[in-house]
């Protein structure tokens, strides 16, 4: 579930469409709910100890160097727990801004995309689904960053035979999407009439 009134301002410093407003510190219910999301998203083996943070950068929860968890964004995507690399692509595709990928990257997204959530598999900064933009809403998943070129060739951006593809190929924030669980229901598409 996502609380998509708590998370406004996240959504606007993550640079989506989304009207500003304004900011006021997250109350305890509020931090709560952030940090409930945020930890959907790790894995068993992360989940007690791994720092949890809002999309303004505040810490919501302390925790060693390496991931970080993020509650769901409104209306895209879902809560991800990612490492320094992926915090830094982030940034980069939320400000769409250049990238170039260090070293292989993870991130894990292991409650799925949210079901008012998702992406287009091909254009990073499409907002809702559309007939065009083969927008997904993805299960249970990990997420993998690579400098390797030719591996996103290779494993290209087909994502109905069950196994990894390229999310936003071509792209600066490509990546490859490793299904582990359930592809939810997906968003009907709005029709022109
Ligand atoms: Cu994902």
């Amino acid at each position: 579930m996502i609380r998509p009134v708590l998370l406004a301002g996240a959504a606007v410093s993550l640079g989506l469409a989304l009207p500003a407003t304004a900011q006021s510190p997250p109350s305890a219910a509020d931090r709560a709910a952030m940090i409930e999301s945020a930890l959907s998203a790790a894995p068993a083996t992360l989940r007690g100890t791994v720092r949890v943070a809002d999309f303004d950068g505040n810490v919501l929860r302390e925790g060693p160097p390496g991931f970080t968890c993020l509650p769901a964004p409104p209306g895209i995507a879902g809560p991800m727990c990612v490492d320094e690399v992926w915090m830094g692509w982030i940034q980069a595709w939320s400000k769409r801004e250049p990238f170039t990928v260090p070293r292989v990257a993870f991130a894990y997204m292991m409650a799925g995309d949210s079901a008012t959530g998702g992406a287009s598999n091909i254009d990073p900064h499409a907002t809702t689904p559309s007939a065009a933009n083969d927008w997904m809403v993805e299960g249970p998943h990990i997420m993998i960053l690579t400098p390797d070129a030719a591996s996103l060739q290779a494993i290209g951006a087909a994502h109905h035979h069950g196994g990894p593809y390229v999310m936003w190929a071509g792209t600066p924030y490509a990546h490859i999407m490793v299904p582990v669980g359930p592809r939810p229901e997906q968003r009907s598409v709005a029709t022109a009439r």
